[in-house]
């Protein structure tokens, strides 16, 4: 893996540049006209919302009691095969935490740049401070900054990769991710039984206990020209599922809707929950991961973080043989994670082009 030891021109730091005043935004982050976003939404995309789905009540102890049946699981369901989004509220994890969370990560970023730094990443493992993804020379950059890090398998969990400022965001993220983490074991069921499926079936097929999971918090800075611009290029998560705390007072996330782009208004102490190209090659294509994209904005800076839950990464995945069947045969080659996710890690975000390509060599 040559080219991703370094990257491949000068890290410029978005915030940097935000903060530096510049009324123009670089041509490095000025995006093709087709992929630029629309800013004045229809009224009638206003009124459209990813489904709100309350958990309340679904669980008892570590059991759906009332099964596939369950009202709750067939909204979730609904919303798998006729979104890929959802948000979820009544999940569990504390709302303090989460609002916490948010507020460290807002801080770490407002710290020195020096102090920052200190925690640069390199396209090697993507730990830490980074600027960009994907290492291709003269690439178009998204107008982001993040900060990506290991909580799954344990003998990736490094806390000194992880900020010491400021003083309680270690502790934070270790009890977050816990709880994320029980969380996501949760989803797992509810998406096994709509699948028809044993509740263990998903969680097993990702390794057991021995999942992977990452965080990756994301920094948009305020930009001074947000209609030429993207925070974060149109793309499918390539990992299983992903747990996205989005800014409370600062949309920003748009998701697929045929030809449209639907933007997210997020809803207090809720996840957006999302379906990533794992969950579709295991399901063929039952579940489907859904492009996403994020804007941004002149007036405000937005926080987001994202936790991916993911298979062990050195396990293949393939369709699920329960969900092959005559009429539909397997669509995906089997890949283990860590083969697949060095495209987005290569080539940065692009659609949905890796998990729709691996298709196609297939038929
Ligand atoms: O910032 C957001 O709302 C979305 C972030 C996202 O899509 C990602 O980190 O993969």
């Amino acid at each position: 893996m040559k080219d991703l030891q370094s990257w491949p021109e000068p890290v410029v730091r978005v915030q940097s540049l935000s903060e530096s005043g510049l009324r123009a935004i670089p041509d490095r982050y000025v995006k093709p006209p087709s992929d630029r976003p629309l800013l004045v939404s229809s009224p009638l995309a206003k009124d459209v919302n990813i489904p709100v789905i309350d958990l309340k009540g679904l669980f008892v102890g570590a059991k759906v009691p009332n099964g596939p049946d369950d009202p709750t699981l067939r909204q979730i369901n609904e919303a798998c095969r006729n979104w890929g989004f959802f948000q979820v509220v009544n999940h569990g994890v504390d709302p303090k935490l989460m609002r916490m969370m948010r507020e460290s990560w807002r801080e770490f970023f407002h710290l020195p740049v020096e102090s920052k730094q200190l925690y640069a990443n390199s396209p090697c493992t993507y730990e830490g401070y980074g600027s960009r993804l994907g290492v291709e020379k003269g690439a178009v950059l998204d107008w982001s900054d993040y900060y990506f890090l290991h909580y799954m398998p344990e003998c990736l969990r490094n806390h000194e990769k992880w900020p010491a400022l400021p003083p309680s965001c270690r502790e934070q993220i270790a009890e977050y991710s816990k709880q994320v983490v029980e969380l996501s074991g949760r989803l797992m069921k509810m998406l096994s039984l709509n699948l028809g499926l044993p509740e263990d079936f998903l969680q097993r097929c990702f390794g057991g206990e021995d999942i992977g999971a990452c965080l990756r918090v994301n920094f948009y800075p305020k930009c001074p020209q947000p209609d030429l611009t993207l925070g974060l290029s149109s793309h499918s998560d390539p990992g299983g599922l992903t747990l996205l705390l989005p800014d409370e007072n600062v949309p920003g996330l748009q998701v697929r809707r045929g030809d449209n782009w639907v933007t997210v208004n997020p809803v207090s102490d809720a996840f957006i929950i999302n379906i990533g190209d794992q969950m579709q090659v295991l399901s063929n294509a039952i579940y489907k991961s859904v492009e996403h994209r994020v804007i941004v904005n002149s007036a405000q800076e937005r926080v987001s973080l994202a936790f991916f839950y993911n298979p062990k990464s050195d396990i293949p995945i393939a369709p699920t043989p329960e969900l092959v069947t005559e009429d539909r045969p397997a669509l995906y080659p089997a890949m283990t994670f860590d083969e697949y996710r060095l495209y987005i890690r290569t080539k940065g975000p692009r659609g949905k082009s890796q998990v729709e390509s691996l298709k196609s060599a297939r038929q």
